[in-house]
Formats: C-alpha cells, sequence, structure tokens
C-alpha cells in the first residue's frame, strides 16, 4: 500500500517533468519574446508596463526595498552553475547552484507586478534543471515551464499575485537531490505599501546536505542518498557552507539599529527552529506571510519555507544564530553570527562581552551497534526469486524506487534527457548494457532510438539480485520482447 502511494507520487512529478519538457521545446524552438502564449497574452490585458531588471543579491545582502508605487514587468535572470566549492574547510562539494552560490540570489518584487524568468542552464551542466517559485500561482510554480536541457534557455511569466516571502527550488528529478545540493533561494514579493523601514536586512537560508563521510572528513565528498533518504545529514548550515556568516563573514550592525533577516529553509528535509542567541524577535512575519507574532524566542521555519524576523540592537556583542534543535548548531554547522558594535547599556545587559562563546563542536560521532535481531536481518538479505515471474515482480518494486524518477512510468523517459527504457535499441541490443547502466552508471554521448543524449546516470547501489530482477522486469515490460537476467550475470559482470 505505503509503495503504491510512493509510486504514484514519483509518477506525479515524473509527469512534471515530462510536460515541462514541452514547454522546454517549445521555448527552445521559438523566439525568446514569444517563448509563451501566457506571455503574449498578459502583455496585451496589461498594456504597457514599464520593463526593470530585478535587482538579485548574494546572500547575506538583501535587494533594497522597491521605491515604485505602480506595478512593473520585472525581468529575472536566472543561470544554474553545477561547481564544487567548499562545504567546510578542508571538504569541498559539488553543487548545483542557482547563479554560482547557495542560496541563489534574493528576488525582490512587488505585489502585483508582471514577472518574466529567463532561465538558462549552462552547457557545462550535467543535467537539466528547472525552478518552482512557491510565490507562482500556476501548475509547478514554474517548473513545467523552466525544465531546461544543459545550454539551453526557457522563458516564463508570472503575475506576483499575493504578498509574502517564499522559497524558489529546483523540481527536476530526482528532486530531493536537486534540493540537496543547494538549488534553492528566496523571493520577496513586497506588500503594495511596502515593508516597515529597518535599518539594515538579511538574506540568510537554512539548508541540510548529505556526504559519504562524515562531518569535517576531508577531500572532495559526494551526495549520499542514503543519508538523504534516511534525513540524516552531516551538514546543516546558513547560506550553504559552514562558517558562511561567522568569524570574518559574521553579519555586521550597530547598536541602536533595527535589523530584519529574510530567512528560508530549502531543506530539504530538516524544519528549522530558527533562534537568536542574546535577541527577542520583536517581529516574526509568521512563515513569511501576513500574519505578525511578537516577542518571539524560535520560530520555527517549515523545509519549502520562510519568515521574516525584526529586531532592535540594544547592547552590543556578538549574537549567535542557531538552529535550536542544538546539535545541528554545534555539532553539524548551524551557526551564524551577528557582530554588533556601539556602547553598552548596562541596565540591559550588565556582563562582560565575548566573540567566543559559541564555538562549533565538529562531528565525532560514535557508531551505534545493531541489535542482534538486526544483525540478523541484515544477513538475511532481500528476498529472493525464485523464478522468471517472480523476478519480474520484486523487479517491478526496484524500478519504481530507484528508475522511475528519471526513466517514467512504462519506461517512456524524457527526450533531451532520460533515454527511454521502453523499446529501447540501444538496450534490446545487448541488455548486458542495463547492467553496466546500474552497476557502474552512463556517461558521455549515446544514442537510444534515433536520438542523441548526453546526460549522466549516477550508478544505483544495487545488489545482484535486485539488478537482476529490475532488470528482467524492463525487458519483459514497457512492450519490450522479453528476456531474462540473472543474479549470476550480474555476479559475473560486477567481478570483471
Ligand atoms: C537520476 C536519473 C536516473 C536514474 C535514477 C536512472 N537512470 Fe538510467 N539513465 C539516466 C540517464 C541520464 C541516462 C543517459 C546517460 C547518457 O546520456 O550518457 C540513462 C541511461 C540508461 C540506460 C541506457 C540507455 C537506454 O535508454 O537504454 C539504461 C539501460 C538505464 N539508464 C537503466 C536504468 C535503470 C534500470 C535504472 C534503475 C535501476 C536507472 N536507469 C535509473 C538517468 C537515470
Ligand atoms: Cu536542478
Amino acid at each position: 500500500m505505503k509503495r503504491h502511494t510512493l509510486a504514484a507520487l514519483i509518477t506525479s512529478i515524473f509527469a512534471l517533468a515530462a510536460c515541462g519538457q514541452q514547454a522546454a521545446e517549445k521555448a527552445a524552438d521559438t523566439p525568446a519574446p514569444a517563448a509563451s502564449e501566457q506571455t503574449a497574452a498578459t502583455q496585451e490585458t496589461q498594456g504597457e508596463l514599464p520593463v526593470v531588471d530585478a535587482v538579485m543579491t548574494h546572500a547575506p545582502e538583501a535587494p533594497p526595498p522597491i521605491d515604485r508605487d505602480y506595478p512593473a514587468k520585472v525581468v529575472v535572470k536566472m543561470e544554474v552553475v553545477e561547481k564544487v566549492m567548499k562545504m567546510a574547510d578542508g571538504v569541498d562539494y559539488k553543487y548545483w547552484t542557482f547563479g554560482g552560490q547557495v542560496p541563489g540570489q534574493m528576488i525582490r518584487v512587488r505585489e502585483g507586478d508582471q514577472v518574466e524568468v529567463q532561465f538558462s542552464n549552462r552547457a557545462d551542466s550535467t543535467v537539466p534543471h528547472n525552478v518552482d517559485f512557491h510565490a507562482v500561482t500556476g501548475p509547478g510554480g514554474g517548473a513545467e515551464a523552466t525544465f531546461t536541457a544543459p545550454g539551453h534557455t526557457s522563458t516564463f511569466s508570472f503575475k506576483a499575485l499575493q504578498p509574502g516571502l517564499y522559497i524558489y527550488h529546483c523540481a527536476t528529478a530526482p528532486v530531493g537531490m536537486h534540493i540537496a545540493n543547494g538549488m534553492y533561494g528566496l523571493i520577496l514579493v513586497e506588500p503594495k505599501e511596502g515593508l516597515p523601514k529597518v535599518d539594515k536586512e538579511f538574506y540568510v537560508v537554512q539548508g541540510d546536505f548529505y556526504t559519504k563521510g562524515k562531518y569535517g572528513e576531508p577531500g572532495l565528498q559526494p551526495f549520499d542518498m542514503e543519508k538523504a533518504i534516511k534525513e540524516q545529514p552531516d551538514y546543516v548550515v546558513f547560506n550553504g557552507h559552514v562558517g558562511a556568516i561567522a568569524g570574518d563573514n559574521a553579519l555586521k550592525a550597530k547598536v541602536g539599529e533595527t535589523v530584519r533577516m529574510f530567512v528560508g529553509n530549502g531543506g530539504p528535509n530538516l524544519v528549522s527552529s530558527f533562534h537568536v542567541i542574546g535577541e527577542i524577535f520583536d517581529k516574526v512575519y509568521v512563515e513569511g506571510g501576513k500574519l505578525i507574532n511578537e516577542n518571539i524566542q524560535t520560530t520555527l521555519i517549515p523545509a519549502g519555507g520562510a519568515a521574516i524576523v525584526d529586531f532592535k540592537l540594544d547592547v552590543p556583542g556578538s549574537f549567535t544564530l542557531v538552529d535550536h534543535s542544538i546539535f545541528r548548531a554545534f555539532n553539524k554547522g548551524a551557526l551564524g553570527q551577528l557582530k554588533v558594535e556601539g556602547p553598552e547599556n548596562k541596565e540591559i545587559y550588565s556582563g562582560k562581552i565575548s566573540d567566543t562563546i559559541y564555538q562549533p563542536e565538529g562531528g565525532a560521532i560514535q557508531t551505534v551497534p545493531l541489535t542482534e535481531e538486526e544483525k540478523a536481518k541484515v544477513e538475511a538479505g532481500p528476498a529472493k526469486a525464485a523464478s522468471k515471474d517472480d523476478q519480474i515482480k520484486l523487479g517491478k518494486t526496484v524500478y519504481d524506487s530507484n528508475c522511475l524518477a528519471c526513466h517514467g512510468a512504462e519506461g517512456k523517459g524524457v527526450e533531451g534527457a532520460f533515454p527511454p527504457l521502453a523499446q529501447s535499441d540501444y538496450l534490446l541490443k545487448d541488455p548486458k548494457r542495463g547492467i553496466h547502466a546500474i552497476l557502474k552508471g552512463v556517461s558521455g554521448k549515446i544514442t537510444v532510438n534515433g536520438k542523441e543524449y548526453n546526460s549522466v546516470m549516477p550508478s544505483i547501489a544495487l545488489n545482484d539480485e535486485d539488478t537482476a530482477n529490475v532488470l528482467t522486469y524492463i525487458l519483459n515490460s514497457f512492450g519490450n520482447n522479453g528476456g531474462q537476467i540473472t543474479a549470476a550475470d550480474v555476479a559475473k559482470e560486477r567481478g570483471k
């Protein structure tokens, strides 16, 4: 029952990517201004909106307040960049980014603006990407319209109907992997009347990261899908890496100033208990919406959500930003600093001031031994198939949870991104290619049914049984002409 639900969900996400492909093709085929009928139609009804380029800023800087009192057509240019950057001292990670940093640039528009998104995926990207804006009213939040293969640009437009602070994120399959690699940022739809003025505004986004090595293990660390599914991050950080807003990079302000933080949570998994040690939020725009709560110590920011917090600085010192799920702060990196200079006020706070009260403690984690029962289960391994029919049945489950997100229900794939497994001349010519695909992954140019693909399939960590079962299922489904792969076949290839 549970599996069915999951499969259905994955199918619907895939359908999204599939529709997106049509949109992407359309965008690629037609000149940019007429990229979608929607853009054209809106311009007609909106008449002559003045056109402005969006001011976009890298964290922790927030774009300045909007001084227009009329709607405009705001052009947002986004570029996806996949690149290796620092996760922590001595630790590198291959990030997937909007605009070359995590989080992506913050975008600020005004309620009622027409927003045109020009979405480019760099030619040196390994996979297609898209963007789902939570500020959009429309299918996939723009994900369908922006699904873009490497080297292409897609354009779509939406009207910023409702003010608020919204996350945007990539929603290309496997969605969790794209978000886990850093594909998120914030867009503020400022209310028509504007937000109350403050002295300083900052942009902070929390995210959780999953690496093969544990916290602090040096070198280039690959993404770990297993830990991501288990929701066991090695890193929980503000603004993309450990120390992004601490030490020399700390946020800075002065006594007497009012401060606003636009805080988002990209997730992919964890809910943030956002807290600033030594401060009380005068105002919290709860979940980034219209509701204002006052005098708040810790505010919850859901994965894929945001909050705006305002507070006045009364005394100097170092104020530490944390996710108050506190092991994340001291052992996984979720520490930031706001350094405040200015005269003391002994009545409000008498104590001495130090920069170094709160220090990261690192991730020296002890392993938890398995119980006898668990050990036995691990040793027993997965269910074994007794016949070819059994293999097909078990193989479907393996397919639904390991291949469907990319290759799709019915194995149809997505043109330009994920090749089909349905009547694939590439696979059917030599079904052992399927074994290689799973064990080693596939990369570089391949031609399937006359169409060229030049992307990357990661190796899939399946045992011999599951590999044999899923391939036997594929060979006997999707209109394919039958065949069988046994666990022994897989073992033989693995041994080579
Ligand atoms: C993350 C997305 C992704 C997942 C998950 C994935 N694949 Fe692939 N697969 C690809 C891509 C992309 C290619 C083409 C790579 C290239 O262009 O070089 C590919 C190619 C293939 C090919 C060769 C081309 C063809 O169409 O015959 C086979 C066979 C294949 N995959 C089987 C599988 C099986 C079986 C699974 C599940 C166990 C799986 N893949 C899971 C993305 C994926
Ligand atoms: Cu992506």
